[in-house]
């Protein structure tokens, strides 16, 4: 199954997010990131992600690895199916800046739009958010968008 990043920059008590303008999940607020290129490590991969699509500049060092999520799509084509490897990060160069993947936009942690997101999102995020590290599996069904299974285990 393929790795594949996403990465949510915080500061001040705020998360950095976008709405996702074209391809997986269009339309949906999300975090940053994507599958790997050639050769890639997943934290370049990350890296490389954030500064395309939201401009800004992190060194692989400061990403925190919070949950590791196994996505299932039965009712889509196999390679829908991934492990989502999710990063924080609270320091970074540059600004952020809307890109033509991705939005650009801060949420307060305490209000998180979870009806713009990924089903998933309301299970996992607030315990990310509360400093544990999660692992995640969630199948989805027919319509490949809402959740029908699901196994969540929290570290410390
Ligand atoms: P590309 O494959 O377009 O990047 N992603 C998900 N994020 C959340 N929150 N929930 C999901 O539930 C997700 N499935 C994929 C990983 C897709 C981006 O979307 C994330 C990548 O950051 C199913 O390059």
């Amino acid at each position: 199954m393929r790795d594949v990043t996403l990465i949510l920059p915080m500061h001040d008590g705020r998360l950095l997010l976008g709405v996702k303008k074209r391809g997986f999940g269009v339309g949906k607020l999300n975090g940053f990131g994507g599958k790997l290129n050639e050769g890639e490590t997943i934290v370049e991969a990350a890296a490389r992600e954030l500064f395309e699509e939201v401009g800004i500049e992190v060194f692989a060092d400061d990403l925190k690895k919070v949950a590791e999520l196994t996505f299932l799509f039965p009712h889509a084509e196999e390679d829908w199916d991934q492990v989502v490897h999710v990063y924080t990060v609270n320091s970074w160069r540059g600004e952020p800046v809307e890109s033509e993947e991705m939005g650009c936009e801060w949420h307060s942690v305490d209000e998180i739009p979870f009806d713009r997101m990924w089903d998933d999102d309301k299970h996992w995020l607030p315990r990310v958010l509360a400093g544990k590290f999660v692992k995640g599996k969630f199948s989805f069904g027919e319509d490949n968008s809402t959740i029908t299974a699901q196994e969540i285990v929290e570290e410390a």
